[in-house]
């Protein structure tokens, strides 16, 4: 299997997660969104919305962690075996998905820095379209996707919603904790996998006094599978502000030069 994921991407995570914990071979394939290699025309070919993270496995393609998700856990046993109640693992892994982390994360970006990638991918996929004609209306869509995110980052309302979507989630994280040791059961599954990248975004976004400490029974469990093995080689390990910087920096630096020399 081939995994194309960045080390940044939530969506990435929660499926790299799922691998993880089944111990299933993977060969990971880090594409950056930040220098626009997710606009590359061989991986936009085989994913057209551009987006991470991308499952191959011969000559099956998945281009949504959702279906991933549930792709790796049909292989051999599914995650949690009986201890878990397999329609919660469905409603959570669902819920999940239905929350964009996108307007949550860039709302929290400074500004500048925003808008200097943003400038770049814009031209990238401008550039892309006249340099690749049979892709140019899968392209314009590209376009059209990123207004549409740059519309709903200034809209107030759209970002309030987009908050009240997370908030609804924890809440329900707390009382479902209530009641059962992991998302949907007494054992990990890929509804845990899918939440904890949750967790970590709110996490690296500094927001974990507001979000996670009110809720005690989400802290614990949050707390808990900080320990897992697969949290620490997917997420962990990238979780220092230094080790952060360095996946950042390089890549600021790359899409200057390129913007200056105007190599899109
Ligand atoms: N619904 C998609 C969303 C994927 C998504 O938005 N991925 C982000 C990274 S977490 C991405 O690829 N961003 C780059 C872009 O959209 O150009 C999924 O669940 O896979």
């Amino acid at each position: 299997m081939q995994l194309y994921h960045h080390p940044l991407s939530t969506n990435s995570h929660k499926v790299q997660i799922a691998l993880e914990e089944k111990k299933l071979d993977y060969t990971p394939h880090r594409v950056n969104p930040l220098k626009a290699r997710n606009l590359d025309p061989d991986f936009f070919r085989q994913n057209p919305s551009g987006t991470l993270p991308v499952l191959k496995n011969g000559g099956l393609v998945i281009c949504e962690s959702l279906p991933i998700l549930q792709y790796i856990d049909s292989i051999n046993e599914p995650l949690g075996d009986n201890k878990i109640n397999r329609e919660r693992v469905q409603e959570w892994v669902q819920k999940v998905d239905e929350w964009d982390s996108k307007p949550f994360t860039l709302s929290h970006v400074p500004e500048r820095l925003l808008r200097f990638f943003s400038r770049f991918k814009r031209r990238v996929v401008i550039a892309r379209m006249a340099k690749n004609p049979d892709l140019a209306n899968k392209y314009h869509s590209k376009l059209n996707s990123m207004h549409a995110m740059e519309e709903q980052l200034k809209s107030i309302e759209a970002l309030a919603a987009n908050e009240q979507q997370l908030l609804d989630l924890l809440d329900a994280a707390e009382d479902q904790l209530g009641t059962t040791e992991f998302m949907a059961g007494f054992a990990f599954s890929i509804a845990d996998a899918a939440m904890i990248p949750v967790l970590a975004r709110i996490e690296l976004l500094k927001l974990d006094d507001e979000l996670i400490q009110p809720r005690p029974r989400v802290l614990e469990y949050w707390e808990r599978m900080k320990e897992r093995p697969s949290y620490r080689k997917v997420i962990g390990r990238y979780s220092s502000r230094l080790k952060m910087m360095k996946l950042i920096v390089p890549s600021i630096c790359n899409v200057g030069i390129r913007s200056l020399f105007k190599k899109y």
